[in-house]
């Protein structure tokens, strides 16, 4: 007997709004339930008007898909180094979580990752295959930081291999691949441009130069301890995301990279509002982070699960490979998820929410100019999809054969 659709997790995407070329008439065919998707057009630190949260769900609604999660309400700079306007964002982020709860919408993703955002250092890696995909390699990191933004003492962060890498990566490229670098790398917010330039991250660097990580745990202790009963109270639970990649970078303090990080935040909230999403790709590409493992000592309090796996390569870079590929066990994975479900339907609870996460730019998504938001081509991530839904089909189903 085939699994019923409500023993599968349920299957989100990931839609920027009406400026996403992926329309949702397209995420419906999918398959896909729900839509992650945010008020990108709302600025970091800036209330969210529940009139604005009512017309998109309307949208996602009127397409025949539920607004399953908010990624992300961002947290703006001023909130993570508690200076300038921090104490009006806190208050404008409580104000927009009111909104979303009135709306319906329930699950909120969001980061604390200093200055940027998740950091690739190629957006278009070609694969044997022809297919391109993200990925992220210290050396060019380095030629940026060293060569480009002039981050003083960054040296310091690398082997004498990966400067020699960068310096030859540096002296390969010409003005115009100069330029573009600078940009895949200091203006890929989700779903929306910041403008920023050399000088703008040279400041936000600054900014923190007396916080240490303790430092800047603490400011995330007490933006949630400023938020979470906002949410508490309105039934409404916030995920946090882990760094991408889960190490440091531009010799800033980076606090969701591993376990022992993701205890401790959950130690300073204890309710249903403080949780994790739990994005495989982003914590697989440390050799440190032990995933299953992870995923056995968080399960309680993961909200919502990223899909995707990376390929952890020789000396420290990494690309993203296909889902059930890489350096991810994506079968240990699907299979926890499907139980702690199980075990959360029997206690009367909503089923688990995924999304497949990035995919590959290929077929004729290669011949369109590159996407907005690189890794959320349509024809990638559907692909994903589509294997991870099979994966989870082949599990059920050897269970109830096993039965
Ligand atoms: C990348 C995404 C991240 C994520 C935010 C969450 O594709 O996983 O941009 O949405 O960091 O706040």
């Amino acid at each position: 007997m085939s699994p019923k659709k409500e023993q599968f997790l349920e299957e989100g995407f990931r839609w920027f709004g009406p400026a996403d070329p992926v329309p949702l008439a397209f995420i419906r065919q999918s398959g896909a339930e729900s839509v992650f998707t945010s008020l990108h057009e709302i600025p970091y630190g800036a209330p969210w008007p529940e009139a604005a949260v009512a017309a998109r769900r309307r949208l996602v609604e009127n397409a025949g898909l539920r607004w399953a999660a908010v990624e992300s309400v961002p947290v703006s700079e001023a909130v993570r180094t508690r200076s300038g306007p921090f104490a009006r964002h806190i208050e404008n982020y409580r104000a927009t979580l009111r909104a979303l709860a009135a709306q319906g919408v329930r699950l909120v993703i969001y980061n604390f990752m200093p200055v940027l955002d998740w950091i690739r250092t190629d957006l278009r890696f070609r694969l044997p295959d022809g297919s391109a995909c993200l990925r992220y390699d210290p050396a060019q990191f380095a030629a940026f930081e060293i060569g480009l933004l002039k981050r003083p003492g960054a040296e310091r962060d690398y082997t004498p291999d990966q400067l020699a890498r960068a310096r030859a990566f540096l002296a390969s490229l010409n003005e115009s691949r100069r330029a573009a670098f600078e940009r895949s790398i200091i203006d890929v917010f989700p779903g929306c441009s910041l403008g920023l330039g050399l000088p703008d991250i040279r400041r936000m660097i600054d900014a923190y130069r007396d916080i240490t990580p303790d430092g800047l745990r603490e400011h995330l202790r007490l933006f949630l301890q400023a938020v979470a009963p906002v949410a508490q109270e309105c039934g409404l639970r916030l995920a946090i995301h882990p760094d991408d990649p889960p190490f440091p970078v531009l010799g800033l303090p980076r606090i969701a990279s591993n376990l022992s990080d993701f205890l401790k935040i959950l130690s300073w909230h204890d309710g249903d509002a403080n949780g994790v999403c739990f994005c495989t790709g982003s914590l697989g590409a440390s050799p440190d982070n032990d995933l299953p493992a992870m995923l056995d000592a968080l399960a309680h309090r993961v909200f919502v699960a990223h899909l995707r796996s990376t390929q952890r390569e020789p000396g420290g870079a990494f690309h993203e490979s296909g889902h059930l590929e890489g350096s991810v066990p994506m079968f240990a994975i699907v299979r926890r998820l499907l139980a702690l479900q199980h075990q959360r339907l029997a206690a009367g609870g909503p089923r688990l929410l995924f999304r497949p996460d990035h995919g590959r730019d290929m077929a004729d998504d290669l011949d369109k100019p590159p996407p907005p938001n690189p890794g959320y081509a349509f024809i990638g991530r559907m692909k994903g999809l589509a294997e991870l839904r099979g994966l989870q089909a082949g599990i059920l189903g050897s269970q109830s054969a096993a039965a």
